[in-house]
């Protein structure tokens, strides 16, 4: 069985990733096989870059292909904005909630038209001197206070295009068909599938 390294210590997005490589008799190692391994700063200015300097870090390490991916939600009102910073929108140790108040904070005055956005994902792979990414995006609205309990981050003010509930209202599987990250990820699998 090949393996190969997600680096990151979401429990959520291995257990996903996983299970879409399982069948391709790919197995999934994750940072908590790596211990040593030290948390990679995202400090680039795309989220391509952030992606790539942690699948590099990894595939260095541990000599194995690794696999990362980053997220922003950019939000047009905003001038794209939160974007390649939407874990530390409201600061360095901003909790989701910090952020998502800060967003709706910063959409105020701003009418339900014109709240258009979308999440980018780029998923990055890196296999010696190979590279390769990955990028899926999801349209949607930001709406003006938050609604269900599902998800993480920005998914209770962020309702995709085509629906009527929220990410945070929708099924984890529901979610991931549409995705931004379920795209990029449905990309990568299969270019992984034809490669082999
Ligand atoms: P890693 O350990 O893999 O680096 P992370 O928490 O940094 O995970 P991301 O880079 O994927 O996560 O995402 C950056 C921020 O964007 C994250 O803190 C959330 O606030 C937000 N975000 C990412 N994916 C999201 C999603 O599917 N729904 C809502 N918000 C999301």
């Amino acid at each position: 069985m090949k393996r190969l390294v997600l680096a990151s210590g979401n429990k959520d997005k291995i257990k996903e990733l996983r299970e879409t490589l399982e069948p391709l008799g790919i197995k999934l190692l994750s940072t908590y096989d790596y211990p040593e391994l030290e948390e990679v700063v995202e400090d680039q200015e795309t989220l391509e870059g952030n992606a790539l300097k942690k699948a590099r870090y990894t595939a260095r390490h541990t000599n194995l292909p690794s696999v990362s991916d980053d997220t922003g939600l950019e939000v047009d009102a905003l001038d794209g904005a939160p974007g390649v910073y939407s874990a530390r929108y409201a600061g360095k140790e901003a909790t989701y909630r910090d952020n998502l108040q800060k967003l709706l904070n910063e959409l105020e005055s701003v009418p339900e038209e014109n709240r258009t956005a979308r999440f980018r994902t780029v998923v990055a792979f890196v296999d010696g001197d190979q590279e390769k990414t990955f990028e899926g995006v999801c349209e949607g609205t930001i709406l003006t206070e938050p609604k269900g309990e599902g998800g993480f981050g920005y998914d209770p003010v962020f309702r995709p295009q085509n629906h009527k509930q929220t990410f945070a209202e929708l099924s984890p599987e529901a979610k991931n068909k549409i995705s931004h990250r379920g795209k990029a990820i449905e990309k990568f699998v299969k270019w992984l599938g034809a490669k082999k």
